[in-house]
């Protein structure tokens, strides 16, 4: 059961609503924004009402269903997340998931291994030291919750779109499905698992990633919304069948970003 959120105090909705309209494909952004960014554009835009004055909640909801097929059409996978200054990183970055922090997977990095499955050449699972030989990558890059909230991070790790080489993905297969420690989930399109930005992320601000941001393994996409980051990411899997995942199957839509 998702928990219920208070209204986050300090939060100005039209700022988030600004951030999140950055998900959305060109042509409806500059749409969105050109109408102020106002939840009065989000109604006109999703054609429908049901959004209350000032719960930037309901609009960013709005934001995650905005048509998918349209969005898919749009989605271009060369354009880039802003990145932003290290001075500008959110600190302390907030922690969130459908539980409380200190119920989050405590998860032993000597035992844990990333399982690979479906269309790849080489299924053998890998251990951290593994990843860690890896070349890194970095972004400095804001991630948007749909539950009213918005943060900038640094993550440092692999590019999937090398790892996806590495292993000898299929990445003409449609999908690739993460599943978590704690039963989490999620499916993301090949155009966005190979997007330069999308990142197996072993690090937080250059530092072992922390338990409550998905130790020992993330999948950073900041072309996304939040719930399209999975943490605690025990198996990968590529695939031509929508697995789904675990907001998407309560009705948030599944494209969610770009
Ligand atoms: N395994 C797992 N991954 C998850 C979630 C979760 O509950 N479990 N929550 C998602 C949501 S809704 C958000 S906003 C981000 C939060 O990431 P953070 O704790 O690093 O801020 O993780 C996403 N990935
Ligand atoms: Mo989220």
């Amino acid at each position: 059961m998702p928990r219920q959120r208070k209204p986050i105090p300090g939060v100005d909705p039209k700022l988030l609503i600004k951030d999140a309209a950055k998900l959305l494909p060109e042509a409806s952004r500059r749409f969105f924004l050109r109408g102020a960014a106002s939840l009065g554009a989000l109604a006109v835009l999703s054609g429908c009402d049901i959004i209350d004055g000032d719960s930037s909640e309901n609009a960013l909801r709005v934001i995650s269903r905005f048509n998918d097929r349209v969005q898919a059409l749009l989605f271009n996978p060369n354009t880039l997340a802003p990145e932003y200054p290290e001075s500008m990183i959110t600190r302390p970055f907030p922690f969130n998931a459908y539980y409380r922090e200190d119920e989050a997977p405590d998860i032993d990095g000597d035992k844990w291994q990333l399982e690979i499955g479906g269309l790849v050449d080489n299924k053998k699972p890998w251990t951290l030291p593994e990843l860690y030989k890896l070349p890194e990558v970095s972004q400095i890059t804001r991630h948007v919750c749909v539950e009213g909230w918005s943060a900038i991070g640094s993550w440092q790790g692999v590019r999937l779109s090398d790892f996806l080489k590495v292993i000898g993905a299929d990445t003409r297969a449609k999908y690739v499905w993460f599943q978590c420690a704690e039963g989490y989930s999620n499916t993301i399109d090949m155009p966005t698992a190979l997007h330069p930005q999308t990142q197996l992320t072993l690090k937080f601000d250059h530092q072992i990633l922390p338990r409550a941001y998905g130790f020992p393994v993330k999948f950073r996409i900041p072309t996304k919304l939040g719930f399209k980051n999975p943490k605690y990411v025990t198996a990968m899997w590529v695939q031509n069948n929508d697995a789904g995942g675990y907001w998407e199957n309560q009705g948030y839509n599944w494209f969610s970003g770009l």
